[in-house]
């Protein structure tokens, strides 16, 4: 058995990341330590809650007592470092929980997995920490950080101090830096299933800026089968990129969405742009692919229709969650663009 902690795994990518993983593995134990913020959604792990190699505990990755407690009592040898405040929008609003969430929270893990001598620490980094890009080239691993808001700044930190950690201490770390993914149990609060969400409302379709923006986007399957290769293959002290190749500016997709849900055009509306928007994100994912054998798997034509479609037939899902709070925060954020 591998004892894996799984931090953030009530949230999009680590909720997807366990269901995928159980399906086909027996000989994992995951243990998903998830503080069930606005993101967190017991709701998305209903494939994996009765499974006898799963375990869910309800707790804060700050939380020092609690991780070393967790680490001792299910002996835990790998960790996969999900857990974060994930919205650069929230980030733009209030910063603090960033850095306590994404900073500090590694910094504890890191500690406790040197002190129990894990056989692995996955980081779970993020393009952004690259900052932006021109109308050409790609992020590289060796491309320098460049973190531009509040969110990218936080995970740059945390993936830098994981590397730390093993030039330092010999901390066996790997860590992943992905683009952008769409899939099943993506929060509203994100480009692609907010305008799913709008379209099938009929409410107006905000753009930020010109629309023109692009983003590299990978279908949230082919994240994490990269993930599950990056944690048994992986060199450790090593980063790997992870993208599949879809660049794509923010209006083509969001005509696309309209176009396939069969709504007018009409409902976009430009508003102010995002403060700080990075203009272009595409990565070079040539070293995952030559040196661990690693290959997106979903075309993003038939992905996308597949979320699409999720998102269609999951209406009770998404209504439960823009009810409540989540309204709140999409009253404030909207408000006066
Ligand atoms: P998400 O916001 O959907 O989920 C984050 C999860 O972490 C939630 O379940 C939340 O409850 C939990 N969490 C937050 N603070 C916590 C804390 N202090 N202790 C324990 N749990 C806590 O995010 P996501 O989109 O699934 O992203 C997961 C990871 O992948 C993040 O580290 C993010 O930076 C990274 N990433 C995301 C993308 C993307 O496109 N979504 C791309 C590259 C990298
Ligand atoms: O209402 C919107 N209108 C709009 O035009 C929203 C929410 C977004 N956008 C634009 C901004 C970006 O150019 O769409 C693009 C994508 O925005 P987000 O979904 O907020 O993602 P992004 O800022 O690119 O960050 C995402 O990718 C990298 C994730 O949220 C991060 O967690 C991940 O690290």
């Amino acid at each position: 058995m591998k004892n894996i902690l799984v931090t953030g795994g009530a949230g999009f990518i680590g909720s997807n990341f366990i269901n995928h993983t159980l399906k086909e593995r027996d000989d994992y134990f995951i243990v998903n330590l998830d503080k069930l913020t606005y993101a967190g959604n017991l709701e998305n792990l209903k494939p994996s809650q009765d499974k006898r190699n799963y375990r869910f505990v309800k707790g804060d990755i700050v939380n020092s007592e609690l991780v070393n407690f967790i680490f001792e009592k299910y002996r835990i040898k790998y960790v996969i470092n999900f857990a974060a405040e994930s919205h650069v929008d929230r980030s733009i609003l209030g910063s603090e929980i960033f850095y306590r969430t994404n900073v500090i929270g590694t910094n504890v893990l890191l500690e406790t997995a040197r002190k129990f001598e894990v056989e692995k620490f996955l980081q779970v980094s993020t393009d952004e920490v690259y900052g932006s890009l021109g109308s050409s080239g790609f992020f590289t691993e060796s491309t320098p950080l460049s973190p531009n808001s509040p969110y990218s700044s936080s995970k740059a930190a945390a993936d830098m101090m994981a590397l730390s950690f093993h030039h330092t201490f010999g901390l066996p770390v790997v860590v992943t830096r992905c683009s952008n993914n769409y899939g099943s149990y993506q929060f509203p609060e994100k480009l692609i299933p907010l305008m799913i969400i709008n379209s099938l409302k009929g409410k107006p379709l905000p753009v930020y800026g010109d629309g023109l923006n692009v983003r590299d986007w990978i279908y949230v399957i082919d994240h994490n089968n990269a993930i599950n290769l990056v944690l048994e293959k992986g060199v450790c002290g090593e980063v790997y990129n992870i993208g599949a190749g879809n660049e794509m500016p923010n209006i083509q997709i969001i005509k696309l969405i309209l176009n396939y849900i069969k709504k007018s055009e009409d409902l976009i509306q430009y508003v102010k742009d995002r403060p700080g928007h990075d203009r272009r994100y595409a990565i070079d994912s040539s070293k995952i692919q030559s040196q661990l054998n690693w290959r997106p798997e979903f075309s993003f034509e038939d992905a996308i229709i597949k979320t699409i479609d999720w998102y269609i037939e999951n209406k009770n899902w998404w209504e439960r969650i823009i009810s409540g709070e989540y309204e709140k925060y999409y009253n404030s954020q909207y408000k006066n663009r």
